[in-house]
């Protein structure tokens, strides 16, 4: 028998061959391939009015924008955080020298649930780090209206959540700093990729340094420990070209979603999480919840995988659980919604051109799973 054709989890999407080399054919002329070059520079700019934020930090990826963010605050600070993400969150704090302290999400988006977060605060909270996890956004008003009376900072680890709205209001808009990544997995790829936006001077300055040692000017003091964690001009001439087309990549992810969900709509044991009418959505995952009750999720992953359908378990264990992080003692049943969440989402395949066959092929293989 033939072998199958794999469905992967997501595809990156690239522009044309001919539209990258003519984005970095002038490299070869200059000669400047890193250091906040042209190309590094056009793509802060067009960042800029695209997210409607005032400022905004590239970085070599994701993870060392979210280090680079936390390493601000004094060491040995708690910041309040959700387990339900993907390890990086957690890496982040605990690597700029802070203590995670876990609090549940709520049942509904699986963001962190800001009825929970005033209590878990202490006179040594410095920060909260909310997460937009699989791009359903944060209850923002709610979280920065606590951070406001206790006088906390916001870092939204916005890795999935490019180019959203809230009420019109780009996501970058809320909190003090929100991290986007632009992995080759995400909705906005530069291959790898991230930048930190904030609307204040003084932290951007900052983060700049950061990722430059910790010199604000070339030769100049090391005011912050920093690292070395720039943006290439190649990935930022690939931010270039694959921004001009987010827009009609993001009409066939919603065609994606739709199909998919109108495709389930009605199978017993599984639901979607509801749409958030307020929020101008970028499609980024597409999670769905396997009821324990009726099946187990595990098994339904590793069905799927035999009829050649990669779906992940974003995210599974909760970072609570990783032995790296044992020294923290957190219990996970002190998170129980996250904890279920992890024993039960997965996340389906989900891509712009992923077609319709595929998309059947897929919700064909998830019912197959479930028998
Ligand atoms: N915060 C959150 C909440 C995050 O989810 C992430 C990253 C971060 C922070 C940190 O941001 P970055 O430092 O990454 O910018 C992936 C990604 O590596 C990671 O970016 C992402 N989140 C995480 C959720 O998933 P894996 O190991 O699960 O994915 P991987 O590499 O197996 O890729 C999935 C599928 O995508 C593959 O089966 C095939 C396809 N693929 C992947 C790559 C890398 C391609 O077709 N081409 C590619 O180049 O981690």
């Amino acid at each position: 028998m033939p072998s199958q054709r794999q469905i992967y989890v997501t595809k990156p999407s690239m522009p044309s061959k001919e539209e990258y080399f003519a984005e970095v054919s002038d490299l070869w002329e200059t000669g400047i391939l890193t250091h906040s070059g042209v190309k590094h520079q056009e793509l802060e700019r067009h960042l800029l009015k695209f997210l409607d934020v005032p400022y905004i930090t590239l970085f070599t990826n994701g993870h060392l924008g979210l280090e680079a963010a936390f390493s601000l605050f004094p060491a040995g600070g708690e910041v309040i955080t959700t387990p339900f993400t993907f390890v990086s969150t957690t890496l982040a704090i605990v690597r700029a020298g802070l203590t995670p302290v876990f609090c549940d999400i709520e049942p509904e988006q699986y963001t962190l649930d800001p009825s929970l977060v005033e209590k878990a605060i202490t006179p040594n909270t410095v920060a909260i780090a909310p997460v937009h996890v699989y791009g359903n956004v944060c209850d923002c008003g709610a979280i920065d209206a606590i951070a406001k009376a206790y006088n906390l900072k916001v870092v939204y680890d916005a890795a999935h959540a490019f180019g959203e709205c809230v009420d019109g209001a780009g996501v970058a808009t809320f909190g003090d700093m929100s991290m986007f990544s632009f992995h080759a997995t995400k909705v906005f790829n530069t291959g790898e990729g991230g930048g930190v936006a904030c609307s204040d001077g003084t932290l951007k300055r900052k983060l700049d340094a950061w990722k430059y040692y910790g010199f604000e000017t070339s030769g100049g003091d090391v005011e912050v420990v920093g690292a070395n964690a720039k943006m290439t001009e190649f990935a930022a001439a690939m931010g270039l070209c694959n921004l001009r087309h987010f827009a009609e990549e993001q009409v066939k992810r919603a065609h994606v979603c739709a199909c998919y969900r109108n495709n389930l709509n009605g199978v017993a044991g599984i639901h979607f999480c509801p749409e958030q009418p307020h929020v101008q959505s970028n499609y980024a995952y597409l999670p769905v919840t396997i009821e324990s009750e009726l099946y187990c999720r595990d098994v339904v992953v590793s069905r799927m995988d035999d009829q050649g359908v990669h779906s992940r378990k974003y995210f599974y264990p909760l970072t609570s659980e990783y032995t790296c992080f044992e020294y923290l003692h957190a219990n996970p049943e002190d998170t129980p919604i996250a904890l279920k969440a992890s024993r039960e989402v997965l996340t389906l395949p989900l891509y712009a051109d992923l077609s319709e066959d595929d998309i059947n092929r897929v919700c064909e293989a998830l019912v197959k799973a479930l028998r």
